[in-house]
């Protein structure tokens, strides 16, 4: 009998269904964040990154052209299993002839050849507005800026997006997840915490004032508790977020490293999802603090994956990895990353739910803590190899990898 055939006879043995749970994971998007490939360097203004993030490392071989990105980006698509989208940032534009446009000018045609990209490897987009490294943000300053220039710029930069994210779920058939996030904020305690907010909610009305099609474009909000040389004040907040989006009608979107340290959004989870159609994610892996490490198989990623599947809802969160390691091999960090949050996900899908949750409704947390035990030593390893065969994706990625450095990225 093979490995798998034992496997799945051991989960039935709990009314678990093996096949049904590679089937709904297979039908799950995940969007694979393009920043991993060149460190969030982008091709417009190749400015340093700023708004409070940063990559650390120096491992050869960063991707520093669309066309070395695209056969990175492919290559590591080869070895992910299940359904994926691209998820641009606005700073990978690209401009041809030395045309180069001010991000409150960019344009579809701009990204011809990402749509062109995503036809061939027969995916959707995401997309994400770039409000930071570049000449035009002001003291760590963009949609909440003073400065009238610099919000009225950032205020078009993020119109010409939404414009764009149209375009791409045009092309593709496929809806796109449009994501605002802004640095904006101060590294000192501010005098005045009430204007920059109130800022920042008059540009994202002006932003979502322009007509578009909300059954192509989820606008989604995403926000954060600090960033580097910005540690006494965010503008975009939690608080801040959530009630724009549920007062406008967008998205929220929770980045795992956005909390501190000992909240956890796999707790917020639920109770988002009862008051919003879809919710979105970006799923990270910090490290003490905000350092946007590669995401493994941990704890915390398979009690998000839980949640999502306990929920029954798998097809109203918006699935996004967003981490950026340049201390290691670049493809090898997005295939691991993004497996990991495959595999909780097929964690997740081979949990006894329904019986678990019957067991809560008589207080019974003896069994659910023994069968929850259980689970962990099940042969979740034999389901995720008979999935990736399946696939047609190889399960030791390293050779694969190691190869493509030989050939490919050690010649850069
Ligand atoms: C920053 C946010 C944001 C960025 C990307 C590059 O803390 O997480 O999502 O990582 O937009
Ligand atoms: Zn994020």
């Amino acid at each position: 009998m093979s490995r798998y055939s034992e496997a799945k006879e051991m989960y039935a043995k709990y009314g678990i269904d093996t096949e049904a749970a590679m089937a709904a994971l297979k039908n799950t998007p995940i969007a694979v964040h393009c920043w991993q490939g060149d460190d969030v360097v982008g091709f417009d203004s190749r400015e340093s990154l700023s708004g409070g993030i940063q990559t650390t490392g120096n491992y050869p071989g960063r991707a520093r052209t669309p066309k070395e990105l695209m056969a990175d980006y492919a290559e590591a698509f080869s070895l992910i299993p299940g359904k994926k989208k691209l998820n641009l940032h606005a700073s990978y534009a690209i401009f041809e002839d030395g045309e180069a446009v001010g991000r409150d000018k960019l344009l579809p045609k701009h990204f011809k050849k990402w749509v062109d990209f995503a036809k061939e490897m027969g995916v959707g987009i995401d997309f994400n507005p770039t409000f930071f490294a570049h000449p035009m943000v002001k003291d760590n300053l963009t949609l909440s800026s003073p400065d009238e220039e610099v919000r009225r710029y950032w205020i078009n930069h993020g119109i010409a997006c939404l414009k764009i994210a149209e375009y791409f779920a045009t092309e593709t058939g496929i809806p796109t997840v449009m994501n605002i996030w802004i640095p904006d904020g101060y590294k000192e305690i501010p005098a005045d915490r009430l204007s920059p907010r109130a800022r920042f909610k008059a540009s994202l009305d002006e932003i979502l004032d322009t007509p578009y099609d909300k059954t192509k474009v989820y606008v989604t909000l995403e926000s954060k508790v600090f960033g580097i040389g910005l540690e006494s004040y965010t503008v975009g907040s939690a608080e801040f977020c959530l009630s724009y989006s549920d007062t406008r009608g967008i998205t929220p979107l929770m980045d795992n490293g956005h909390y501190h340290p000992t909240e956890v959004v796999s707790d917020k989870i639920s109770s988002l999802l009862l008051f919003n159609e879809k919710i979105a994610l970006h799923v990270t892996r910090s490290v003490r603090w905000d350092s946007d490490h590669v995401v493994i198989f941990d704890d915390e990623t398979k009690e998000i994956a839980k949640e999502i599947v306990r929920c029954n809802a798998l097809d109203r969160v918006f699935i996004a990895t967003d981490y950026f390691d340049a201390s290691i091999n670049r493809i090898s960090a997005w295939v691991t990353g993004v497996r990991s949050v495959a595999k909780a996900l097929l964690f997740a899908l081979l949990q006894p739910t329904e019986k678990l949750a019957e067991l809560q409704s008589k207080s019974d947390f003896t069994e659910i803590m023994v069968i929850s035990e259980e689970m962990k030593t099940m042969p979740l390893g034999d389901v995720w190899s008979e999935y990736l065969r399946r696939e047609g994706v190889c399960e030791n990625y390293l050779e694969r990898i190691k190869e493509y450095e030989r050939e490919v990225l050690s010649k850069r």
